[in-house]
């Protein structure tokens, strides 16, 4: 005879203890963390997790492009039901984003150890190399050639904002692992993970059933000018790279307001060269980042981003040419997995509202190869991607609670009868 897991619940300050641990690697000032994909701070985050893995008693796989997997045997052998997310970070990241949806994973496992409850089918948890994509686009990089969407080869030889290559440093920082990719499919994959947007917290909803992941344009942008003296030189004969590039920064925000609804764009790097006071640039490269909810809108946008750089190349008689650094339509999760996400946080007396996520993630890759689903919580005020990132406890407790009672569904948990 067994009974359910319900009233099975996750110990919420092990969970806050292992955040905080994490946080310290790559802590910069005000609370966040710098953890910047195949950087020394990220080596040192993959080895304190996985550290954690094999405590639990998982059994730890590192494959081709770095992805680490920990998976708790089940009852039967085969493709488990997968949690995850990612604990690479951005340069000013804050101490939840992806980092969550992994510890969170753990404590479930944790929890079910400390429970004696054993599942059907084995119980995996991830964290994927590159979700963040900011040093070697794409982002959810690690997801892509763990469900077979990029290849490997290619992905190796992928040369950073700085210059390294992908392949060089996953050797350097011990992550070349031998699993293979692409890796097996999960039986089911649910990412938890902070909405990073001001959607929750607004509404004062406890947890986001998330229907959806926008689509994702990233390009690169390089301006082709002629340096010269920026006092000799009138302003009728200049080809200046830098000022083409300006012009492209404030189209981006005009566009976006113009198409309005989902439509954002962001210019989040820029360089000018040579990027002296005294000389007008002759070169100057930049990124645009376009997100749409929807796919139309999203073409549209990159059209009339096309037809501007045209028209300033002819105005300003510089050369322009792009290179797309990542691509991605709008990802829709399966009905049947937003259902079981919003039951299971109303069975546990949460308010939840469903939503599309402004972020990428590395669930909307998995949902390629298998059902899947996000649980999200709020971010205070809507900051992510910033030291001031900041999810409650009660919030952390609540979501991880949601990920345990949708996994042990999934992953057909039961514990002995009078356990
Ligand atoms: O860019 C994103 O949406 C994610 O943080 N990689
Ligand atoms: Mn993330
Ligand atoms: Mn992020």
């Amino acid at each position: 005879m067994t009974s359910t897991t319900s009233g099975l619940k996750i110990n919420a300050g092990r969970l806050q203890r292992r955040l905080d641990d994490l946080a310290k690697i790559g802590a910069i000032e005000g609370g966040g963390c710098a953890r910047l994909a195949l950087t020394d701070e990220d080596k040192a985050g993959r080895d304190l997790v996985s550290g954690w893995m094999r405590e639990l008693g998982l059994a730890v796989t590192v494959d081709a492009i770095g992805n680490v997997v920990g998976t708790r045997a089940g009852r039967q052998a085969g493709a488990p039901v997968m949690t995850g997310s990612h604990i690479d970070t951005v340069r000013t990241g804050g101490r939840y984003d992806g980092v969550l949806g992994v510890l969170a994973g753990l404590e479930v496992v944790e929890s079910l150890n400390d429970a004696g409850v054993a599942t059907e089918h084995p119980l995996a948890v991830a964290f994927f190399t590159n979700e963040e994509g900011s040093r070697f686009a794409p982002d959810m990089m690690g997801s892509l050639v763990y469900t077979g969407q990029l290849p490997l080869g290619g992905t190796l030889a992928v040369r950073g904002i700085d210059g390294t290559r992908i392949g060089d440093d996953l050797r350097r920082i011990g992550y070349a692992g031998s699993a293979p990719v692409p890796g097996p499919a999960p039986r089911a994959y649910v990412e938890l993970h902070i909405e990073q947007g001001p959607v929750l917290d607004h509404d004062g909803v406890d947890i986001g059933v998330v229907n959806s992941v926008q689509g994702i344009s990233w390009t690169e942008i390089e301006i082709g000018g002629v340096s010269n003296h920026a006092g000799t030189t009138p302003m009728s004969l200049r080809c200046d790279a830098g000022w083409v590039a300006g012009a492209i920064v404030a189209y981006v925000r005009e566009l976006a307001t113009e198409l309005g609804g989902s439509q954002v764009g962001t210019v989040g790097r820029i360089e000018f060269f040579p990027n002296l006071i005294n000389v007008v640039p002759n070169r100057a490269v930049l990124t645009v980042d376009l997100r749409n909810t929807s796919e139309e809108t999203l073409r549209l946008a990159e059209a009339r981003l096309d037809e501007h750089l045209a028209a300033l190349r002819d105005a300003e008689k510089v050369q322009i040419s792009t290179r797309r650094l990542a691509r991605f339509a709008p990802v829709p999760f399966a009905p049947q997995m937003i259902n079981l996400v919003e039951s299971h946080a109303r069975a546990q007396g949460f308010t939840t509202r469903r939503l599309p996520s402004g972020a990428g993630h590395d669930a909307q890759m998995l949902a390629a190869v298998c059902p899947a689903a996000m649980i999200f919580v709020p971010s205070v005020e809507g900051i992510s991607h910033n030291v001031r990132e900041f999810t409650h406890p009660h919030h952390i407790e609540a979501g991880a609670n949601v990920l345990l009672s949708v996994l042990c569904e999934l992953a057909g948990a039961t514990r002995p009868a009078g356990a």
